[in-house]
């Protein structure tokens, strides 16, 4: 053998060794992932969670028997979209453009070119990678000459046509790292209801059409506009759980061949439209709501029914979780009436500063590593999925990638001398800061960022401190601002936010460059006017002016003698 094809075969060996390396069987460190995250599912709707809750999930409670419960994990923000992209990026969201609100189902893309997602990060390593669900991440659609979409909001409805539904989408989730795609554009109370697979939407949207909020009351209906013309809200649940388990099947074909498996579920439930099917109808005997979270406990049952199944149990870690606390739409009153309260002892709720927007119920299930039956209290957030990824694949992450992740793998495996977060920067839907560390939380705003009492510029919070700081140890309720009497913790906080925003990154590496110049303080006026225009939501708008949700209690009563907000 001459000196050149020695080289050859050695160099065809090492090929050989790499295929096998980005082929390998899922083993111990390779499993397949299953992410399942619901939409507005409060920490206290899910039994494992809140023992008091009046909604049974029998699926989840099982999960979480089989699994670890994490109970002080957090989603980036108490709203869709931002969480969305802490999660697939490892990066604060309030680093993106998007600094408050959400993006509509026309937004284009809001994850920033070259920046490595989650999905793109497995896919490099062998994985197989699907989303089926609900995107809102934004992706490009094709404008019609001249026309314009809001490009860090929701669509107006006079903007519902200025896209042209014929053509392929750019930049969706196929040109984020995703193989393949089902799904809806954005939240299902948002344009437009038609499924799309991949690049192209299933069926064109070429009548108009809007959907009740909440099953059984007229009134209040979701934004009107561009809708295939057999595409209904009901059916929505029922077929990316279908689409979901018929997904497995064919991924565990793949399986045995040796290549593992991403799916990522992002449910449209139980956020509005709250449209529960015949089925389950009347179930809870509470409410919609309360069916509805049901019926999304059973979507999650078959699921994990179709991993069962295809014998792929054993070797998938699943996670399931939600992006933010439980709406005002809810109906929490009619909850609370019933002694169900879906926030459990956490104040507030979807949209909030306060833990109950973002305080999220997290299970996860790893047979033979992640121990049955085990809680933990770690600080985490939705975040740290990406280090976590990284850290199952064993290698590092680039400087400019993930840069606000942590993994909670040797937590999830129960290493001795694992921890949690040091620190957790949260955001509200007004864009509203605040940081934890340990006990400790300073919140940067007056009121409550976002939808509960004090609502931002409301006469409540005017004469308010114009920031809070709790400490969650002796006060889970954040009952009692301490910002007064401990105003060297104010200070130190402050400075550790400050300087993680200057930095372009929370976690140690070279430094990185936000989107945008951030804000750190907004004034509660300024926050007020910014949350209504920003999202345009109409309906939320018109909740404001009724003050429906007024004095509304989500929790429990706060403790004795704590001082009111
Ligand atoms: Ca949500």
């Amino acid at each position: 053998m001459n000196r050149l094809s020695g080289l050859f075969i050695l160099a065809w060996l090492m090929l050989g060794q790499w295929r096998a390396a980005a082929q390998a069987p899922p083993g111990p460190n390779r499993p397949n992932l299953v992410f399942i995250l619901c939409d507005d599912l409060g920490y206290g709707d899910v039994r494992c969670f809140n023992p008091d809750s009046k909604i049974p999930t029998p699926h989840l409670d099982r999960l979480a028997a089989q699994g670890m419960r994490f109970t002080d994990m957090h989603s980036s923000s108490s709203v869709c979209t931002p969480t969305r992209y802490g999660l697939l990026t490892g990066r604060y969201n309030w680093r993106s453009r998007l600094q408050s609100g959400v993006l509509g189902g026309l937004s284009p893309r809001l994850i920033e070119e070259g920046r490595l997602t989650v999905a793109e990060l497995l896919c490099q390593h062998g994985y197989h990678t699907a989303i089926i669900g609900k995107w809102h991440l934004g992706m490009d659609w094709a404008r019609l000459p001249g026309r314009t979409v809001n490009e860090l909001g929701i669509e107006t409805a006079d903007q519902n046509r200025n896209v042209d539904y014929t053509q392929s989408i750019k930049n969706g989730p196929n040109n984020l790292g995703f193989d393949y795609y089902f799904g809806i554009s954005a939240s299902l109370d948002m344009v437009p209801y038609s499924f799309i697979e991949n690049d192209r939407l299933i069926d064109l949207p070429t009548v108009d059409t809007s959907f009740p909020m909440t099953l059984g009351i007229e009134g209040q209906r979701t934004r009107r506009g561009p809708a295939a013309p057999k595409f209904e809200a009901d059916d929505v649940l029922p077929t990316l759980t279908r689409r979901a388990v018929d997904h497995l099947g064919s991924q565990a074909k793949t399986v045995g061949s040796g290549k593992p498996f991403f799916l990522y579920v992002p449910l449209n439930s139980p956020h509005t439209p709250i449209l529960p099917t015949k089925e389950w109808q009347g179930r809870s005997g509470i409410s919609p709501y309360a069916d509805f979270v049901m019926q999304t406990d059973a979507s999650i049952g078959e699921i994990l029914a179709a991993l069962d199944h295809h014998g792929l149990t054993s070797n998938t870690l699943v996670i399931v979780t939600s992006d933010n606390g439980c709406s005002p739409e809810a109906n929490i009153p009619q909850l609370a009436a019933a002694g169900h309260h879906p926030s459990d002892h956490l104040r507030g709720a979807k949209a909030d500063i306060y833990d109950g927007g973002h305080r999220v119920p997290f299970v996860a299930r790893w047979p033979g590593r992640v121990a049955a039956g085990s809680t933990n209290a770690a600080l985490f957030s939705l975040v740290d999925f990406m280090a976590t990824c990284a850290d199952l694949l064993d290698v590092t992450l680039p400087p400019n990638a993930g840069e606000d992740s942590v993994s909670f793998l040797p937590s999830l495996l129960g290493h001795s001398g694992a921890s949690g977060r040091n620190t957790l920067v949260h955001h509200s839907i007004n864009g509203s800061f605040a940081i934890r560390q340990g006990p400790w939380k300073l919140e940067l705003c007056p009121d409550s960022g976002g939808w509960s009492q004090p609502k931002p510029g409301s006469p409540a919070a005017r004469d308010l401190p114009p920031m809070q700081l709790y400490d969650l140890s002796v006060d889970l309720g954040e009952t009692n601002n301490l910002q007064a009497r401990h105003p060297e913790m104010v200070a130190s906080l402050t400075s550790l936010l400050e300087q993680q925003i200057a930095a372009g990154r929370s976690t140690p590496g070279p430094p990185q460059t936000n989107s945008v110049k951030i804000r750190l303080r907004k004034n509660a006026d300024d926050g007020a006017k910014r949350s209504r225009r920003a999202n345009g939501m109409a309906f939320l708008a018109s909740t404001y002016d009724r003050n429906l949700f007024d004095n509304v209690r989500v929790g429990p009563a706060p403790t004795e003698g704590a001082a009111k907000p």
